[in-house]
């Protein structure tokens, strides 16, 4: 079915080949599952169940980090299910939030209250906090602190609503920023990167922020339908008299031009993200950030002037995602990348868009100095020898296939 939706972008089948044919087997070879302990087993089952695709960006990174990230991931993931959970009274949910923290070092604690999907790690959370404490301290204490501070921020917005563009700013920090800080944290304190990396708090939060805003951009629809409201009041009460009534196809054009004020606001974050990206010097941590960046500028690209993040789930193709997460591999592919979609959003640009103006500067950014502005989709696609490559592939890949599951 991937195979049939990216039918006419050749450059994606060959990276849904790729990743069906080698990726697994490529991930699984950086880490041997039976060496572990059972513990570690079982906290790398959870962040399988909870984390989908980015479980396999985890698990290439290079060893005692990624066991510090993926406890990371799961600490924070049990964080989230608490504060996304409506059944659990505010009286209790403020004082769990604040005190949440704690929990990490109290081996007996566990939650088995929650309704959420991702319940499994607040019922199983005395596994997760043993190996927490299990952790080298200097890694202990960054995740400790980054839970501390987003307990107390998720209480400050548990019942606000999300008025000013500062606002906005701020909640993503809590939710995000502050992920991008820790992680940043644990980067420097492995010896894998420069100190700088763990310092820079300011470029840290873009990074978080830059992947949280696009996130509630494109959920609109789904946050709507459950009655939650991030997108900030300083922006759509120019367009509606309420969030909601975006959806009225009445108020299409409005809500378009709210939406692209948004996508402009999210793309003011692209120089933060390139500097940040241009500091990291290890491979494994290169493509861990580099990835979720570049599924972000690729789906505010999908969302920017398009009527359906009204009406649905807008979403990038599997076969984009996957060669994404196949090529972000270097400075030169994320400029290409960044020039990509950001050269795109400027060729859609309406220009009786209120926001215009502000979007081109935005872009420009994306696009960078090097690079001609009416540069066209053909830049990224393959040349003749990719095609014979791709011709060949499809010929020997159900043999290809075939040696490798008879392989010991
Ligand atoms: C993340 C981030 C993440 C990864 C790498 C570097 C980061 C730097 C700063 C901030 C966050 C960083 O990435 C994940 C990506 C992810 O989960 N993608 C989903 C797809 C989706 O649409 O949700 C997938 O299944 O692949 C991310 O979104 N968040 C996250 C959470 C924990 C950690 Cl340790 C890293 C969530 C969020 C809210 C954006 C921080």
């Amino acid at each position: 079915m991937e195979l049939l939706r990216s039918w006419n972008h050749p450059d994606e089948i060959w990276a849904l080949l790729k990743f069906k044919l080698v990726g697994c087997s490529a991930i699984n070879s950086q880490c041997d599952l039976t060496l572990m302990s059972s513990d570690m087993r079982t906290c790398y089952e959870y962040l399988r169940l909870t984390s989908r695709s980015f479980c396999a960006v985890i698990m290439a990174l290079d060893e005692d980090l990624r066991y510090a990230v993926c406890i990371y991931y799961l600490v924070l993931r049990a964080l989230d299910t608490v504060e996304d959970d409506m059944t659990i009274p505010v009286d209790e949910k403020i004082p769990l939030l604040k005190a949440f923290h704690e929990k990490l070092y109290e081996p007996d604690w566990h939650y088995t209250q929650s309704k959420e999907k991702d319940r499994v790690v607040l019922e199983n959370f005395n596994i997760i906090s043993s190996e927490f404490r299990n952790l080298a301290p200097v890694f202990q204490s960054v995740i400790a602190d980054s839970c501390r501070e987003m307990g107390y921020g998720m209480t400050v917005f548990l019942d606000a609503k999300i008025d000013t563009y500062d606002q906005w700013d701020e909640y993503c920090h809590y939710v995000a920023g502050l992920v991008g800080i820790g992680l940043s944290k644990l980067f420097t304190a492995s010896g894998l990167e420069n100190t700088v990396v763990g310092q820079d708090e300011a470029i840290s939060n873009s990074m978080g922020l830059f992947l949280q805003k696009t996130n509630i951009i494109r959920d609109y629809y789904e946050d709507i339908l459950q009655k939650r409201l991030f997108w900030p009041k300083q922006a759509w009460i120019k367009y509606g008299n309420s969030l909601e009534s975006l959806k009225d196809p009445r108020n299409l054009n409005n809500a378009v031009a709210c939406l692209n004020e948004l996508v402009t606001d999210a793309l003011k974050h692209i120089p933060d993200v390139l500097t940040y990206l241009s500091r990291i010097r290890n491979q494994s941590v290169f493509n861990f950030c580099a990835i979720p960046q570049m599924m972000a500028i690729a789906t505010l690209e999908r969302c920017y002037n398009n009527p359906h993040v009204f009406r649905k789930n807008v979403k990038i193709r599997k076969g984009a995602a996957v060669r994404l997460m196949d090529q972000s591999t270097s400075m030169l592919a994320i400029r290409n990348f960044m020039n990509h979609f950001c050269t795109k959003i400027y060729n859609r640009i309406p220009p009786i868009d209120p926001n215009a103006g502000r979007t081109r500067t935005a872009v420009s950014y994306g696009i960078g100095p090097g690079y001609s502005l009416v540069r066209s989709d053909q830049s990224l696609l393959p040349g003749k020898t990719f095609y014979f490559a791709l011709f060949a592939a499809l010929l020997i890949a159900p043999w290809i296939r075939r040696a490798i599951t008879k392989m010991p």
